[in-house]
């Protein structure tokens, strides 16, 4: 018995601390938006633990104050207790009302503070599909609007407005360091916030069941300084490196004859497809299919033979290549950095 408490206050502690520093969290925020939803938080989780251990105490009270009077008797003593009774409850009546509107009042500034959108951020789109996420920045220079997917870097202390819709069903965006959950919906546009104050990698996920592989719908957002995040775009905006081995010309060409032109873009080449993830810089990410797979050269090849292996629902048909075209085209891939 003893044992296993300790075990699950040190797992307690543990999932707390993680909490503290896991790129993952609403505990750990990284900019002022999550910073708030934070303090609410824990302005909420603290009044009710005070509210709680306040009646528990009252009650233990009342019963041993009861047992203790039990002897008392007579009219005269009723009425005194029944008009003592009266004002104690008034004035918890009182006291409640008074904390309903505290904490009403610190959820609308928190709420106001979230819906102030700033004029001068940088606006991406972001388009959920199943289950991966697509990424495009505005600009209205076209040669500038820059496309990615799953994978995107915003600059530290400059404001992001997220546009936020689907293709397909509702999804919806959490990126617990740096903002709450944000719903996106087919045919309709909603719009969030991000600002980074620390730089660093956060990671998000879908919050919203959309299918089969749901949970598999991973995002990642690397705050960077500014001047590394405009050596990050330009790199985005250029297009695609040409193969400079043998085996990666063989790739591309198996990759321009392949069903993977009627999904997939890659910028310089044939291929301009937008129903499927961006690869122009694919091996510019760190991961593959929305944070299933880390990427490698091994894993291009086993996703491309079989999706569904790690994705099952995927929306990718598994392409049978033999060996050496299978490697070409892995090896290709892997160098589009
Ligand atoms: C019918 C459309 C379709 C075809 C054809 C297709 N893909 Fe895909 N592909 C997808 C979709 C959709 C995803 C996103 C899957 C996910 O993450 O859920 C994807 C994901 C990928 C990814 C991971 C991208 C990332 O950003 O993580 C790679 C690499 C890839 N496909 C390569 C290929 C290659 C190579 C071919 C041809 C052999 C091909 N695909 C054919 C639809 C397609
Ligand atoms: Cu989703």
């Amino acid at each position: 018995m003893g044992a296993k408490a300790i075990v699950l206050v040190g797992a307690g502690l543990a999932v707390l601390a993680s909490g503290c520093t896991s790129n993952h969290a609403a505990l750990n925020p990284a900019g002022p938006r999550a910073r708030h939803i934070a303090d609410l938080m824990l302005l909420f989780v603290g009044v009710s633990t005070i509210v709680y251990l306040v009646v528990i105490a009252f009650l233990i009270w009342a019963m041993w104050r009861r047992r203790a009077r039990a002897h008392l008797q007579g009219a005269q003593a009723t009425r005194a207790a029944e008009n003592k009774a009266r004002r104690v409850i008034g004035a918890a009546l009182a006291l409640t009302v008074v904390v309903l509107i505290t904490l009403a009042l610190a959820d609308f500034f928190v709420q106001r503070f979230l819906a102030a959108h700033p004029a001068d951020a940088l606006r991406v789109l972001v388009t959920g599909h199943q289950y991966w996420w697509e990424v495009e920045y505005d600009d209205p220079d076209p040669s500038q609007r820059l496309h990615t997917a799953n994978e995107f870097h915003i600059p530290v202390g400059r404001p992001v407005e997220l546009v936020l819709t689907s293709q397909d069903v509702i999804h919806s965006m959490w990126l617990p360091n740096l903002t709450g959950k944000k719903d996106l919906i087919p045919g309709h546009t909603n719009t969030e916030v991000l600002l980074a104050d620390k730089p660093g990698e956060y990671s998000g996920q879908c919050a919203e069941f959309c299918g089969l592989q749901h949970a598999q719908m991973r995002l990642i957002v690397r705050a960077e300084p500014a001047a590394q995040f405009e050596t990050w775009r330009q790199q985005q905006l250029a297009p695609a490196r040409a193969p400079q081995s043998d085996a990666e010309r063989r790739g591309q060409e198996v990759f321009v004859r392949s069903t993977c032109i009627l999904c997939h873009t890659i910028q310089g080449t044939d291929a301009s497809a937008t129903v499927a993830p961006d690869l122009t810089h694919l091996a510019s990410r760190g991961m593959l299919a929305a944070g299933t797979l880390p990427n490698t050269q091994g894993n291009l090849s086993s996703w491309i033979l079989a999706p569904h292996r790690f994705k099952p629902g995927v929306q990718m048909p598994a392409t049978a290549l033999p060996p050496d075209e299978l490697a070409a085209l892995a090896a290709y891939l892997a160098s589009l950095r």
